[in-house]
């Protein structure tokens, strides 16, 4: 049978009278064997003198050779070089030589030929799929906002400003004000999938300037329902991979060890959090009411629940003014946490829908409401109760892959020191 395949010179061995050129694409690594006696010279000098990494096309027969690493090799006919490669590679993709995140990351398309991080963005893309479908099945409509604004929502210092025809605006750190207005309107349900932009200002395994957040909103549901939502999310988001990433799962060495996470994550309150960090001796000073919960903390947690759980019924205050608080209780609110026992990987609840008491929520923190009246105003036409959440695409991926650095879950990340690619 004669074949034209092209794809990546992946290795070149010439023992003398016999060489061996392995050509590599996203579907495998096929052999194509030059014995030079039987091929014109031409041929063989100028499809053996390219360097690793340039791009071939190889026209020729096919022939079963249970000594080529897929039973079969060509012998070629034709050979296109298409596009030469540098004899000097800054990164090898057969991954023989190792390299750093940072040389990785610098050289990410050279990176992204080798099957480990290749897998792991064709499970981001599964993941991004059921995500869209586990939404839809939900009955929740895909919204897209705006990532150019007037006003901050979770926190002044985490804002990047830009300059909008002369006056000053920020990226979005969340779709937030605007999933809240369109689960007042005629939608009611939606999620959206997109970027948020936060200015941290470390470097860390787990934080990134520009994230992927995974949000979604729904009028007439309570807290405990979005806590429901969150854990079905995450559930049928596992249930898709392992359907439908067994070959990349098998890449990462982790086709044994992947497992959904069981139904009913539990639920505890913050206080009972404190308590058990308390208990655990992790941090210096005891926590009290109030105090956010440490990194050691949340570790000595997640190590004691070992699965997936709910941290409900923060404080008051430390939650933002649009969170509800307790009917029966104005320092308790209804602001959940859904924490992997690695770190946060969402955070939501109930909003507050009354008019006088979120303006009132908007003084308590120091904000000026005028500056949100195109979000406060429509609080006066009708707002029905709504809840919802957010959840960082990227730290889905960290712990369900087991990476060590959220960085290897967004092909060209931006961190405190990265600007490019
Ligand atoms: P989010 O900011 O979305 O709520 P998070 O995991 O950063 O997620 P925080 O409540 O901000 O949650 O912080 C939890 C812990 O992580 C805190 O102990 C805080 O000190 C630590 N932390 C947060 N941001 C940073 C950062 N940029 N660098 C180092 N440590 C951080
Ligand atoms: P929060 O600020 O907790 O809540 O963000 C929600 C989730 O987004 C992810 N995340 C990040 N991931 C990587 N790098 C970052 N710098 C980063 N910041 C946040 C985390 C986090 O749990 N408006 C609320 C959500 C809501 O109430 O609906 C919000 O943004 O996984």
């Amino acid at each position: 049978m004669s074949v034209t395949v092209a794809g990546w010179v992946h290795e070149i061995r010439d023992l003398g009278g016999i060489a061996f050129l392995i050509l590599r694409d996203r579907t495998g690594k096929i052999q194509i064997k030059f014995e030079k006696d039987e091929l014109p010279d031409e041929l063989v000098e100028r499809a053996l003198s390219v360097h690793r990494e340039s791009v071939l096309s190889v026209t020729g027969e096919v022939f079963e050779e249970d000594r080529a690493p897929t039973g079969v090799e060509v012998v070629p006919s034709e050979i296109e070089v298409i596009a030469a490669a540098d004899p000097e590679l800054p990164l090898d993709p057969s991954g023989k030589v190792g390299a750093d995140l940072s040389t990785r990351l610098d050289n990410r398309t050279l990176d992204l030929r080798r099957d480990e991080p290749r897998a792991i963005f064709e499970i981001r893309s599964e993941v991004l799929r059921a995500a869209r479908e586990t939404f839809r099945d939900l009955g929740s409509t895909e919204i897209t906002t705006p990532k150019i604004v007037a006003t901050g929502t979770e926190g002044g210092t985490e804002l990047f400003p830009i300059t909008y025809f002369g006056e000053e605006a920020f990226m979005n750190q969340s779709p937030q004000l605007f999933k809240q207005l369109l689960a007042a309107s005629g939608l009611e349900r939606v999620f959206e999938i997109g970027p948020i932009f936060r200015a941290e200002e470390h470097n860390t395994p787990r934080h990134l300037n520009e994230a992927t957040s995974i949000d979604f909103e729904s009028a007439f549901i309570d807290a405990d329902e979005a806590m429901d939502v969150a854990e079905t999310f995450v559930r049928s988001v596992y249930e898709a991979v392992q359907e439908n990433c067994q070959d990349e799962l098998e890449t990462l060495g982790l086709a044994d060890s992947f497992t959904v996470p069981e139904a009913g994550f539990p639920r505890i309150t913050y206080e009972e959090a404190i308590q058990r960090a308390n208990a655990a001796g992790v941090v210096d000073e005891q926590l009290t009411w109030g105090d956010d919960l440490p990194t050691e903390a949340e570790k000595a947690l997640g190590e004691e629940m070992d699965q997936h759980y709910f941290i409900t019924n923060w404080p008051a205050s430390v939650k933002p003014f649009y969170i509800k608080d307790e009917d029966d209780d104005p320092e308790v609110s209804t602001g959940f946490d859904l924490n992997h026992p690695r770190m946060e990987l969402v955070s939501g609840g109930q909003r507050e829908h009354r008019y006088e008491e979120l303006v009132e929520g908007f003084e308590a923190q120091g904000l000026d409401p005028a500056a949100f009246e195109y979000y406060t105003k429509m609080f006066k036409y009708g707002m029905p109760p709504h809840a919802g959440w957010g959840m960082g695409a990227e730290r889905l991926l960290v712990t369900m892959l087991d990476l060590d650095n959220i960085r290897e879950a967004v092909i060209f990340p931006r961190d405190r020191s990265r600007l490019s690619p």
